[in-house]
Order: C-alpha cells, then structure tokens, then sequence
C-alpha cells in the first residue's frame, strides 16, 4: 500500500493512555511511558497507534471530559512529550492518531464557564428553559448515554445538554464560532505532525433544532435507533461538517486521515461518512454487537463490505475497544478458556477479512474483563449515574501486566499502587511470560500480524465465499489464500489441497477443531 493509502488495511492499535504504561511512578499511564513501550508495538506488527485523550482535563470521563484541547494534561506529559511521541513512532515505522472530542467540552472549559456567567459563549452550548409551571422540568426526556436526563439546570433557572456526562456539556454545532474553533485545533495538531485523528461521537454534533421528545428509555439513547431521523443521532447534516474537515487533513498532504467513531445501526447509514470527500474510515462496530454466530457474522461482513464497497471505502473491523466488554469474556460470558480460544479464531478472521483493523490493548495479551473490581474503585461515571445499577467500563481499562510476578507487574513503579487494581493471576498474561512462548495469545498477534503483511491477497481487496458445511465460514481471497472458521460443534476439513499457513488452534490431518480457524494457502 502506497504511503498517501496506508490507511485502506492499516492495523491500528488503541492504546487507552491511562492503563497502558506509567513512567513517572504515580500509578496513572503517560504519554512518556507509551513512548518507552513504541519498540513493543512496533515489534508487534501493527502501523499505526490511536492514543485516547491526553488533553488538559478534569478527568471526570477518563479525559473524554475536555478542558483545553491544545494542552496537555499533567497526568499525562506536557506538549514535548507529544512531539516527542510522533517524532520516535515515526522513527521506529508507526504513524499516530489523536482523539478529538467535538461533540462536548468539559464543563471546566473556558467556554462553558463563561457560559455560566452569562457571556456571549452561552450560544455555543445548547441552553433552553425547562417546561412546567416554573420550568422545573427538563426541556425534552432525553436521556443522558450514562443514564439519568441529558439535561442539568443551572442557576438562573434555564437548562443546558449534555448527552453524556453533566460535566460534559454538548456543544452547538449550529455556532460558526464552534465550527471554527475545531477547524482551527485540527490544522494545530496536523501542524504538530499527528497523521489522524479518531472524531468521538461522530454521529452526534447536529440537534433537531426543534428538540422533539424522544418517548424512550435510557437503554434506547446509548444505541441509535434503525431510523434517519433521530433528533440528535446521525443527522443529515453532520456531513457538511466531515466535508470541511476533509478538506482540511488535504492541506497537510496525502495521508492525514479521520476514523469516525459514529455508532449508526445500518451500514448504509455509516457508508454515507466514508464517501470519497468526507472522512476516510469509520469503526465497524458491528462484531461487537453480534454473537459467536456463523450466519450472525457473515450477514454483517456482506452487510458491511457491500455498503462500504458501495462508496468504495474499506472496511475497519473491530472487536474490543475502551467502551465494551473485553471479547475474550463477550465471546463465551462465565468460561475464558474457551474465550479465548475464540478470541484466537475472531483475530485471524477479522485479519483475513478486506480493509483495516483497530487492536484494543491488552487484547494482544487475551486479557479478560475484570468483572470484580471493588465497588469502591469504579471511576467511570455511567456509575453513579446509573444510580450504581450499571458498573460501567473500567473492567476493560485496568492498566496492563508487562512482566513480573505481581501488581503492578511493570506498569508503574514497584511499590506504586495502579490507578484501578490489576488482578494477581494476570502474572501469567504478562507481556513478557508471553513473549518467548509459542502457543500464547501474544505469539498469534505477532505472527498473524506479520504474514498479513508479507501475504500479497491480504489487506484491502475483495473476498469470496466459498462452500462450507454448516457452522463453518470459509472464504478466499486472491491471490491463494484461504481463511476457514469453525463455528460447529464438530471438527470440520479443510479444502482439498488447502496448505496451513497458520492456525489459531492444533489442526491435524487436515481436521480443523470447534472455535478454531486457519489461513491457507493452495485448496
Ligand atoms: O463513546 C461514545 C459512545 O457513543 C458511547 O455511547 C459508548 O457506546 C458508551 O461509552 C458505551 O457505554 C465515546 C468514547 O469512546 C467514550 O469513552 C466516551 O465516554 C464518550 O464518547 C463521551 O465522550
């Protein structure tokens, strides 16, 4: 793939800044401790790394809470650290995505506190005066995605938006001056040398002006319905907005990008953000919402590769990410033996597929949600918004095991405590028990990873689905390679002369185990 298209089947690996490696000792990951780990991920194979946020914040929504998005918080580093971060990627082979979060600030931003003190800033959130008698009432039922209403009010008596967090009051997108202000820190860290930027909820910046009520219950908000005209999901009018942005990676040359985090339901309504002059990529969620299913995976890949075909982007697969449940525990709930043997299999499936793919860390490691974490830990707020029903995301976010025999096992300084506890058996998991080992998960990423790029049929392209007894997936792509994946409870056979050229479990005489899949060559 030429430089200007390295994005059409780049592997990109999400590193969640807070959990991924600590230098300064105090528990909390930095930017200088992912710089430590770079030959890490470049010896893994991936091309590029998208770093979630590391901007000034009160970290009320692990950073997704913005205070000043052209400083660095002092959790995470200072500004050097950023270029020095770009600088030593590019030097060891990887390009950087940053994550910039338009869609709300954090409520410590300086625009939202002058808001607060009734400046001119106030037209750029979203402020509208309740209903009943004394407009006690929040102006719509909408419902916050981490529970509880979308709307706080405020002294003085109106009430403000915010679709997450009340700390994180939306933006109004309908502002010029908002519009600018982001045009204007996108040509700031393109001009810093960054080669992306992950857009958070990108199917969210527009609002029916009207702000119709909505009729649904909490669950209903976090997942937009199958329609087009949701007042505040996926609005048609959210693409004016991706075709300026477009323009402006352009300025910086080919290769700048946007991956489009937009949970929109039908691939045809997430085709539409990938047309030739909006947004390069947009996450394909869609293997996080099905099952370990045969016909649930193969309708949403021809689902997916036809919509996205369609408008001639390619797909980018994901099956973990900072938001969900860890696959390895998704994929066979109460049993993580046997999710991590499918693990194994939906890795080399989603790297045969067309298109990209977005590696969560720690996924490398199979690494499994923490389901016990200590009510008393918990940061994120769904919370205590949920009213403590929900516990959130934090089981997906506890720092890594790197080495050694016990927390924090190399994450941070010895003796330092981690910001969430890690459990004591991951001392099996850790990067390095892994590394010289074979059979581990961490061996598969690697060698997976490295046939992908020295296998010619790999990457962006076409596939084709070839026969298969049932429960069994089997597709090729060209030139001579095959991927099957056995989702039966029997062992299956491989194609007539096929040739492994790796497996995600034992395969012997040609007999391919349940939860397992091969790539091969010939057959
Ligand atoms: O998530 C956006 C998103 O739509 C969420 O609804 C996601 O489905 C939810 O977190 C699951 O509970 C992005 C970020 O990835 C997330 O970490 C932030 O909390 C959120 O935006 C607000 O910025």
């Amino acid at each position: 793939m030429d430089s200007a298209n390295w994005w059409r089947d780049a592997v990109v690996y999400e590193v969640y800044v807070r959990s991924f490696a600590d230098a300064d000792g105090d528990g909390t990951g930095d930017l200088a401790g992912l710089r430590s780990r770079l030959g890490y991920l470049a010896d893994l194979g991936v091309d590029a790394v998208w770093t979630t946020p590391w901007y000034r914040s009160p970290m009320v929504d692990g950073g997704y809470d913005v205070e000043d998005h052209r400083a660095v918080d002092p959790l995470f580093g200072a500004e050097p650290d950023v270029l020095e971060l770009v600088a030593e990627a590019h030097r060891v082979g990887l390009r950087v995505l940053i994550d910039v979060v338009p869609n709300h600030t954090s409520d410590r931003h300086p625009w939202f506190r002058a808001a607060l003190a009734g400046g001119p800033e106030r037209a750029r959130y979203h402020f509208r005066p309740g209903r009943g008698a004394a407009g006690e009432l929040p102006p719509t039922d909408w419902r916050s995605v981490f529970g509880g209403p979308a709307w706080t009010r405020v002294p003085g008596g109106e009430w403000y938006l915010h679709l997450f967090a009340p700390e994180q009051p939306d933006l109004d997108w309908d502002n010029a001056e908002v519009r600018a202000e982001f045009e204007d820190l996108l040509r700031f860290w393109f001009s810093r040398g960054v080669d992306g930027v992950r857009i958070d909820v990108a199917h969210g910046l527009l609002k029916d002006p009207r702000f119709p009520d909505l009729g649904v219950d909490d669950e209903e908000i976090a997942r937009p319905p199958d329609r087009s005209h949701h007042p505040h999901w996926d609005r048609d009018g959210v693409h004016e907005i991706y075709r300026s942005w477009r323009a402006i990676a352009g300025e910086f040359g080919p290769g700048r990008v946007f991956v489009a985090e937009a949970w929109v339901d039908r691939p045809d309504r997430l085709a539409r953000y990938v047309r030739p002059d909006e947004l390069h990529t947009a996450f394909n969620f869609d293997f996080l919402r099905c099952a370990w299913d045969p016909g649930e995976l193969r309708e949403v890949i021809d689902r997916t590769v036809g919509a996205l075909g369609a408008v001639g982007a390619p797909a980018t697969w994901v099956l973990s990410n900072h938001d969900v449940v860890r696959h390895v525990t998704r994929l066979a709930p109460g049993d993580v033996e046997l999710g991590r043997r499918r693990a194994r299999a939906a890795l080399l499936l989603m790297l045969a597929l067309p298109g990209g793919a977005y590696l969560y860390q720690g996924e490398e490691l199979g690494l499994e949600e923490v389901e016990d974490l200590p009510e008393a830990v918990l940061a994120d707020p769904t919370w205590e918004r949920s009213g403590r029903t929900r516990r959130g995301r934090d089981g997906c976010r506890v720092p890594l095991p790197w080495s050694g025999e016990a927390p924090p096992f190399g994450f941070t300084a010895d003796g330092a405590a981690t910001w969430l506890p890690q459990p004591e058996h991951w001392r099996t998991l850790t990067a390095s028990a892994q590394a010289d080992d074979p059979g581990s998960m961490l061996h598969l990423y690697r060698t997976a990873l490295a046939t992908r790029r020295a296998h010619p049929a790999l990457g962006d392209g076409t596939m084709a689905w070839r026969p298969a007894p049932p429960g069994v997936l089997s597709f090729a792509r060209e030139p001579g390679f095959g991927c099957v994946v056995n989702l039966s409870a029997e062992p299956c056979a491989l194609p007539d002369g096929a040739r492994v050229l790796l497996a995600s479990g034992p395969v012997t005489g040609g007999r391919v185990p349940p939860d397992t899949a091969v790539w091969h060559g010939g057959g």
